[in-house]
């Protein structure tokens, strides 16, 4: 079974103004503790999404386990620890036959019904949200609140990851609302690796 650590950073590649950039976020974010970190890309094409992913890959410590958003091909391909599928990607069980089973696989869920089926899944980790209302994902689902997290947590037995509007002044209700780990976007770009710190000190 698969541990997550209490941050889970989710690097948006739309911040970023090349590859050098994020890497150099990337690299704040390792330094600030980070050792679960995804690669999210919505507009990048696939050549482009493969490119970035190696370099990240190469970059980065191998303590740091890299995980592809939406794309089972390129998790393969960039050589990724996992990948993390959302409610239009691939099924689980689709997924598994791209990357096989030892890679990481976690599944976004943002009702009691998806987390019913995610948790019959093979998926390693179930992420629920949006937690709060967050700006940094187009048409997101209505926000589910602490209770949302609750009722998660009461569905399943796996690792369980919130999402959604997560910061340093409201992360600790997550976890004590059952959360095993929060993922971040916004509220690590401003100084990654303090902010990352912060998090870890915040949740320890
Ligand atoms: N899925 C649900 S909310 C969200 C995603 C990808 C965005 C999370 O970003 P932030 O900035 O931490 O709210
Ligand atoms: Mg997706």
């Amino acid at each position: 079974m698969i541990i997550l650590p209490k941050l889970y950073a989710i690097v948006d590649a739309s911040r970023f103004p090349d590859t050098h950039a994020l890497c150099a976020f990337t690299d704040e974010l390792a330094a600030g503790g980070v050792t679960f970190l995804q690669y999210r890309n919505k507009s990048g094409n696939a050549r482009e999404m493969l490119e970035q992913s190696r370099e990240l890959k190469r970059h980065l410590p191998k303590s740091v386990q890299l995980i592809m958003n939406d794309r089972a091909d390129l998790c393969l391909a960039a050589g990724f620890d996992g990948i993390h599928l959302g409610q239009e990607d691939l099924s689980p069980e689709s997924a598994r036959k791209v990357i096989g089973d030892s890679p990481a696989l976690g599944v976004s869920t943002h009702n009691c019904e998806q987390v019913k089926i995610a948790n019959k899944s093979s998926a390693d980790y179930l992420a629920i949200g949006p937690v709060f209302a967050t700006s940094a994902k187009l048409n997101p689902d209505p926000v589910i609140g602490l209770d949302g997290v609750r009722a998660a947590r009461a569905l399943t037995r796996k690792p369980l990851v919130a999402i959604g509007g997560i910061t340093r002044a409201n992360c600790r209700s997550v976890i004590e609302a059952g959360a095993d780990s929060v993922a971040v976007i916004s509220d690590l770009l401003l100084g990654p690796c303090k902010s990352a710190e912060e998090f870890f000190s915040i949740l320890r």
